[in-house]
């Protein structure tokens, strides 16, 4: 298949600068840019999701397909899923992404058996391995589609019926095989139908502990194969589930912890989902850094006006200046990245569409990249934010840190104090220091 059949009035999307008109080049994402000790690549680690831009056809629940991607011209579910993999990697190194994620079933289709479902993706997997090497593209993770299929209605490792448990076990074995042939850093679940509508014909605490104990058995067949990068899972709150099991970061940290699975799990924060959740995207992320267990982030975002997974690219600018200090703050990415959970409209058909979406969300992080390391860098927000907290660092602030004061220690200590003059919590000061350096364009 030649390099250039699907995307042929596309070349290659380079930089040129905030001040080009040119909707099919990069205004601020300059790959190889060095900021704060590495390249703005090696910081984002930007990954273009398969399912979304290769496999969805732009339906919805009140209409049918209206992209018609020309790779999906082939009537053989075989051919088809050749057709996208040539047409997804003509994409991804036009568009200089360094990785994409997928999951089983976008890059093979399911067979009648256990055995052709794994035939097929044994085929595309090795025509993919071909591929990136070919283009130097990475997978950066994995994932097995449990809840597409009917088999999974009632859920997958948290299904009340064992046969739908051991099949959704043979998926994730064959995907983990998939990901560790194709060098993937992480797997992710995302716990789709791992949850429930009703109490009223649920066993919840069954269903946990069947959930904890499968995903030990994935993480220990991993791990006999070679899998040495992160085990992901991923918080929604809802949708397609009434509950979700992963409700959140704080609800699944204490799952992985309770189930002792904290070692080789972390979580994958998605925009969308902390918003579902009522939660800011940031706060998500703090929540799993404080617990140690930031791994990668789905990137997209919702609308503020309706409460579902819209996936929109993002482009808030705030927003991503707001997680990248989260994740600067954290070291970074070490096994994750940028993954972008996001799709195009359904009436932006053109194929151009697909480019101008992630060339926007690819802007929106390297700018948030520039403005959050001269944050950073200048201190100005983490010296407000010591100095509220000064009491900790000394005399009886400290020996309560330290755990050395009991309750009538504390009390004795709050007998003898003057009268305490409360101090301003300065969130306008700090919202103005942000924008500040938002309006200078990050460059100090
Ligand atoms: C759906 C999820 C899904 C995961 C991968 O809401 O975001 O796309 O990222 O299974
Ligand atoms: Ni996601
Ligand atoms: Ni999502």
């Amino acid at each position: 298949m030649s390099k250039n059949a699907y995307f042929p009035n596309v070349s290659g999307i380079s930089y040129e600068g905030p001040q080009s008109d040119n909707p099919l080049a990069f205004k601020y994402y300059d790959a190889n840019r060095r900021i704060a000790g590495k390249t703005v690549k090696e910081h984002l680690r930007f990954a273009v999701c398969y399912w979304h831009s290769f496999c969805a056809n732009g339906s919805d629940p009140f209409g049918s397909g209206t992209l018609n991607h020309p790779w999906e011209a082939a009537s053989n579910p075989l051919d088809r899923a050749k057709r996208r993999l040539d047409a997804a990697f003509e994409f991804f190194g036009k568009l200089g992404a360094p990785y994409y994620c997928f999951h089983d079933r976008d890059l093979a289709p399911e067979g009648e058996t256990v055995k052709e479902s794994e035939a097929n993706l044994r085929t595309l997997v090795s025509l993919a391995k071909e591929q990136q090497k070919a283009t130097g593209v990475k997978l950066l993770w994995g994932t097995a589609n449990l809840f597409s299929h009917p088999r999974y209605m009632n859920g997958a490792a948290t299904n009340p019926d064992f046969r739908v448990v051991a099949h959704a076990a043979a998926q994730v074995h064959a995907a983990l095989e998939a990901t560790v042939e194709l060098g993937g850093s992480c797997f992710v679940f995302w716990g789709g139908r791992e949850g429930y509508s009703t109490l009223l014909n649920t066993d919840m605490k069954r269903e946990l502990d069947n959930f904890g104990k499968f995903l030990g058995l994935a993480r220990d067949y991993g791990r006999k194969i070679g899998f040495q990068g992160d085990f992901l899972i991923e918080p929604k709150p809802m949708e397609p589930s009434k509950h979700q099991y992963d409700f959140d970061a704080a609800t699944t940290i204490g799952f992985l912890r309770h189930y002792g699975l904290d070692q080789d799990f972390k979580l994958n924060i998605e925009a969308n989902h902390a918003t579902l959740a009522n939660h800011t995207f940031a706060h998500e992320l703090q929540t799993a850094a404080d617990a140690g267990l930031l791994g990668s982030i789905d990137a997209n975002r919702g609308d503020s006006q309706n409460g579902w997974d819209t996936d929109q690219f993002p482009t808030n600018i705030y927003d991503a200046v707001e997680s990248l200090l989260v994740i600067l703050g954290n070291g970074g990415f070490k096994h994750g990245g940028i993954n972008f959970d996001a799709k195009v409209r359904r009436n932006s058909i053109d194929l151009d569409d697909l480019f101008i979406g992630h060339i926007g969300a690819m802007d929106t992080f390297a700018y948030g990249l520039e403005v959050a390391v001269a944050l950073i860098e200048s201190s100005a927000i983490a010296k407000v934010r010591s100095e509220r907290y000064r009491s900790f660092a000394q005399g009886a602030g400290l020996d309560f840190t330290r755990g050395s004061l009991n309750l009538t220690q504390l009390r004795d200590y709050a007998a003898d104090l003057p009268a305490i003059k409360a101090e301003s919590g300065k969130q306008e000061l700090l919202e103005n220091i942000v924008n500040q350096y938002l309006f200078r364009g990050g460059k100090g």
